[in-house]
């Protein structure tokens, strides 16, 4: 079908046909549901469908817009995992999970939730538009796949562990789609104006741009909220991917420094997701912490590239950089 989103554009949708009704069921991903919540808070929704296989028109007054975005960004979530790491779906089972939209009233957030398998979004309130962006989904529907891979508890530094782990796949899964309405960048929630002065809601090139998350690691790091804990492993992503100091990307500028001032040459951002994700998925464990990271990162550098490598080093000095050390 087709979805007229209010932040990527118009995109092509996987949806169903029963009768003479289209559902926005998408067959070819697992049959991964959106659903309306109307306002409700609670329940599962009542799946959207309709006589044509048009979703949206772009703005936020339609009802149907915030399911075409949120389809999306599960659909190219979705598709990230697939094509990118051979992952079909959360379980790696090749079924899909379902998302609700319009999550109560002027509801400023979105969720994952193991107990549905599913997350949810709110309709945002004031100058915060609805929480349905494609990184924001992307960053959701990770929280899904740490609880069935890591399972890193979400609390100290495990749980910052499993908030960069959202933002990191999150911003390889905007590169990868590369829509052109939502180009990749490395911040998160920049489409939705959370803060109403057109800041997003996070930076990996030096989380402190956001005024709380922290840029490097340090020995009360498990205290702080693990939105802004995760700031450290966002910022070690930055520097593997793009190297340090000043850098554009997609028309967005960076300037990332280094805890050690040392330099760091990344190894593109491809190679930096690949390795986050291998770990993720065979090193990391519940209690991971961030010297727990750098071991399981190490180790999969060094299996994929070798320990003499470009890759290992630039592992080892991307670490340094945000000052989790040997
Ligand atoms: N949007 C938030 C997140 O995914 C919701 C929460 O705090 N759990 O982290
Ligand atoms: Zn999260
Ligand atoms: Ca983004």
């Amino acid at each position: 079908g087709t979805g007229n989103t209010q932040y990527s554009g118009t995109v092509t949708l996987g949806s169903t046909k029963s009768g003479s009704t289209w559902n926005l069921t998408d067959a070819g991903r697992g049959n991964h549901r959106t659903n309306n919540l109307n306002r409700s808070t609670s329940g599962t929704g009542t799946l959207f469908s309709g006589p044509d296989d048009v979703w949206g028109n772009g703005l936020a007054s339609n009802t149907e817009t915030a399911a075409a975005d949120a389809a999306y960004g599960a659909q190219a979530t979705w598709d990230y995992y697939k094509d990118v790491h051979g992952r079909s779906g959360i379980r790696g089972d090749g079924v899909g999970a379902y998302s609700r939209v319009h999550y109560g009233n002027n509801y400023v957030n979105a969720f994952w939730q193991d107990s549905c398998f599913c997350m949810t979004y709110g309709d945002g309130a004031g100058n915060a538009k609805p929480l349905t962006s494609l990184d924001v989904a992307a960053h959701e529907m990770t929280h899904g796949l740490t609880s069935v891979t890591a399972k890193l508890v979400y609390s100290g530094e495990s749980g910052g562990l499993n908030e960069a782990t959202s933002d990191i796949l999150a911003a390889a899964v905007e590169f990868h789609e590369n829509n052109a309405a939502d180009k990749g960048d490395y911040l998160i929630g920049e489409k939705i104006d959370i803060n109403g002065n057109g800041t997003p809601l996070r930076y990996m090139d030096k989380p402190s741009r956001d005024g709380k998350s922290k840029d490097s690691w340090y020995s009360g790091i498990g205290s702080v909220d693990v939105h802004y804990s995760s700031g450290p492993a966002n910022h070690f992503f930055y520097l593997l991917s793009e190297g340090s100091g000043a850098k554009t990307v997609n028309g967005v500028s960076y300037d990332s420094p280094t805890a050690d001032g040392l330099p760091v040459t990344g190894i593109g951002r491809d190679k930096a997701a690949l390795i986050w994700f291998k770990a993720l998925t065979t090193k990391f464990t519940s209690t991971t912490n961030y010297a727990g990271a750098r071991t399981g990162t190490l180790a999969v550098a060094g299996e994929l590239y070798g320990t003499s490598s470009a890759e290992y080093k630039a592992v080892q000095d991307a670490w340094a950089g945000v000052a989790v050390g040997a």
